[in-house]
């Protein structure tokens, strides 16, 4: 009976640590930065806008996009109207299973109004270290930019900063996927095709933004 009353207690302690690790936590800033612009992108509409970005901290047991993958309805949403509507209820059934800790949602950003850079925060602990980040190239077919799975917590400690040049990607759910085409009124691809990189087609390869990173605490 005492060698079992020790066991106990022993599995208690363990369990304290594991909690203390997972206390760990980390608050990032990330910092975007629109670069489209009508010399670099073909065209550069009055209305050209990043849509609210989505950003999620979370396991590898979730993804919210991922290139050679197809996109979720709720991504399909994201890329093609920049609507947030389905995809945070996706977020909120994985955040039901312990993929996502927590999920934020910026203003949408339209440079020739707002000037090129937008800020949000996020905190990650070490055992949701994952930030991923998606926002549609807007007007468009289904093009997005964002961040796929940033790992911020690497030998025990959280990094101090990540840097993406944010290069068009292809949600394979619109047809239409040329340089200088800002319509949103194209045929779906279908079957639909598994998310992919758009830097390849001539005007499309420069950045359409960047992004910082930033552990602020
Ligand atoms: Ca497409």
């Amino acid at each position: 009976m005492k060698k079992m009353i020790s066991m106990i207690t022993l599995g208690f302690s363990l369990l304290s640590m594991s909690h203390a690790v997972q206390a760990a936590k980390a608050t990032y800033e990330i910092q975007f930065k629109n670069h489209w612009n009508k010399a670099d992108h073909v065209a550069f509409p009055d209305n050209a806008h990043f849509s609210p970005i989505v950003a999620v901290a979370h396991t590898e047991k979730f993804q919210l996009f991922s290139l050679g993958n197809l996109a979720t309805p709720g991504f399909e949403d994201l890329a093609e109207l920049g609507r947030t509507g389905k995809i945070l209820t996706e977020i909120e059934a994985a955040m039901k299973k312990g993929k996502i800790s927590t999920v934020q949602v910026s203003e949408a950003l339209y440079p020739k109004r707002d000037g090129n850079d937008l800020s949000m925060r996020i905190t990650v602990t070490a055992d949701h270290d994952l930030i991923s980040f998606a926002s549609m190239i807007a007007p468009s077919p289904d093009w997005i930019v964002g961040v796929d799975a940033l790992d911020t917590f690497k030998d025990g400690k959280f990094i101090d900063a990540a840097e993406f040049e944010l290069f068009a990607i292809n949600g394979g759910t619109e047809e239409g996927d040329f340089a200088g085409n800002f319509s949103i009124s194209n045929s779906p691809t279908e079957p639909r095709e598994p998310i992919s990189t758009l830097d390849h087609i001539p005007g499309l390869t420069e950045a359409f933004a960047s992004v910082k990173i930033v552990k602020i605490k």
